[in-house]
């Protein structure tokens, strides 16, 4: 049996309940099911009231509610309940239904469902959602891959839910991205890719407000002043206005002030980061981003240290102390070195997330298409900024384009960047300010364009002690040394 719902979706919690209601304002009948089944009644009830819905209170009625071939999304937690879910939709689906995963899950859970529904007749998308839970509601941005025959069933209404961005406001943040697991690893770099802006961004307000001694009123400003120009992007929009909010528990100061420094995190960073060390790609904006929140989680830690480890003083070095001090007194000067170098560090970070995509796709056989993801990611979704335009720009040109600090628009950022950007690392690190980030992608930055790195050394300690082997900059060939043999005599 059938019924005559567009779709159904399965997990009413902020996520579910909100792009359920974004499916029906788009002129969609939608089927809802919770394990919770109050949950059901609650949204029919309320937000729903009116609407074209159809509440289930079992798997059964909720497959039943919906047209052939029927498009199933889950929007629950990642992990277990999924193939719980799977499990219990197969013998309940017609060949040809589609089940779709919209949570975060890891791709190779992705990779392995897509098999196992393929398997049993059906059809299996992994869709990545990003944009929060006012995302869902009013566009998302969609990252779908899985069975490609589902594409087309799914294709209008999917683009149809999405961010939509261009001049006209006609494209939307959603295209399939490729099979199996793809869509997921695409969300992923993409929440990687956040790790490393929401770090970057934390680290030029801590030079900023300590160094520069800034007050969050004129952080607002200087946040306004950069969302309007190449840093323009949804994270530093929140941020400025970050600074404005007042503290809501009746003191008389900011909020931001009054939150405890210890960041939490939900695992797609670290994902990423373990990832790009099975792949052997440097992805090193993610992986320290990854750490700092680690740092910061050990507040006890620190406060016992912070009590008894002493940073430079004056009295250590007194010329650089003042050479650093002469980079931070001109305030303006300060303030357009601190934009260099999170501009800079930024384009690094991007480059490396796309590194990562480009060897996991030549790993699993995606065919990912860079330019596509750039404007997947445009709109909707976290990371979203004005950049990304550059981004599609600099693939949509050269497809096989092997880094993007190579794309001559990139090149010219970063070196119009780079003397502030070198001068803030410079300072923060005389200074005793902690800049992972920064610092990560300066030295990222240095040894990418170094054509001889001192690996030639690290080769010879592995033939040394273990016979390792090497190879010659002037003659092809595998060789080792009698290391013993060839030592000076004293
Ligand atoms: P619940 O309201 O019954 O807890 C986010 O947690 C969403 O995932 C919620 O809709 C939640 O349903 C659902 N969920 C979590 N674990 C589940 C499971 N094992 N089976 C079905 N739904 C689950």
């Amino acid at each position: 049996m059938s019924g005559d719902c567009d779709f159904g979706l399965i997990g009413l919690a902020v996520m579910g309940e909100n792009l359920a209601l974004n499916v029906e304002s788009r002129g969609y009948k939608v089927a809802v099911y919770n394990r919770t089944t109050s949950k059901v009644d609650e949204l029919i009830e309320g937000r729903a009231k009116g609407k074209n819905f159809v509440g289930t209170h079992t798997l059964e009625d909720f497959v039943a509610a919906v047209a052939r071939p029927r498009k199933l999304m889950m929007l629950v937690k990642a992990g277990p309940a999924v193939d719980a879910i799977i499990d219990s939709l197969i013998p309940l689906c017609d060949e040809g239904d589609i089940i779709i995963d919209g949570g975060n899950t890891y791709y190779v859970d992705t990779e392995r469902r897509t098999k196992l529904v393929e398997e049993a007749g059906l059809l299996y998308v992994g869709a990545g959602v990003s944009g929060g839970e006012e995302g869902a509601l009013k566009g998302p941005s969609l990252m779908p891959g899985g069975t490609e025959a589902a594409w087309p069933h799914i294709k209008d209404m999917f683009q149809s839910i999405a961010a939509k961005v261009g001049p006209n406001n006609d494209i939307p943040c959603c295209e399939w991205v490729g099979p199996r697991g793809a869509g997921h690893y695409v969300k992923m770099v993409h929440n990687g890719i956040e790790y490393g802006d929401m770090q970057l961004i934390c680290e030029a307000y801590q030079l900023l407000h300590e160094l520069g001694g800034l007050s969050n009123e004129e952080l607002y400003d200087v946040f306004a002043k950069w969302n309007e120009g190449v840093l323009q992007s949804y994270l530093i929009e929140i941020t400025r206005d970050i600074f404005s909010a007042k503290d809501d528990q009746g003191g008389d100061g900011f909020l931001v002030d009054q939150i405890l420094d210890v960041a939490g995190a939900k695992g797609t960073g670290k994902w990423m980061s373990q990832l790009a060390l099975d792949l052997g790609v440097p992805s090193t904006l993610v992986t320290t981003a990854v750490f700092a929140r680690g740092l910061s989680a050990q507040k006890e830690a620190r406060t016992r240290a912070s009590k008894k480890l002493n940073g430079p003083t004056d009295s250590n070095n007194p010329e650089m102390s003042a050479l650093a001090k002469s980079l931070v007194g001109d305030k303006a000067a300060f303030v357009q070195a601190v934009h260099d170098a999170l501009y800079a560090s930024k384009i690094v970070s991007y480059a490396q997330g796309f590194v990562q995509l480009q060897a996991a796709s030549a790993e699993h056989d995606w065919g990912l298409d860079y330019g596509q993801s750039a404007l997947l990611w445009r709109g909707g979704c976290i990371i979203r900024a004005q950049f990304l335009d550059r981004i599609k720009e600099a693939f949509d040109e050269q497809p096989n384009l092997e880094n993007l600090l190579l794309y001559p628009y990139f090149e010219e950022a970063v070196e119009n960047a780079q003397s502030g950007w070198r001068a803030v690392v410079s300072a923060a690190s005389l200074l005793g300010i902690p800049v992972p980030a920064f610092s990560a992608a300066l030295n990222y930055f240095d040894g990418y364009r170094l054509e001889r790195l001192p690996a030639n050394l690290l080769q010879a300690q592995r033939d040394y002690f273990g016979a390792h082997t090497y190879q010659r900059v002037d003659r092809e060939g595998t060789f080792h040394s009698e290391w013993l043999d060839l030592r000076k005599q004293p």
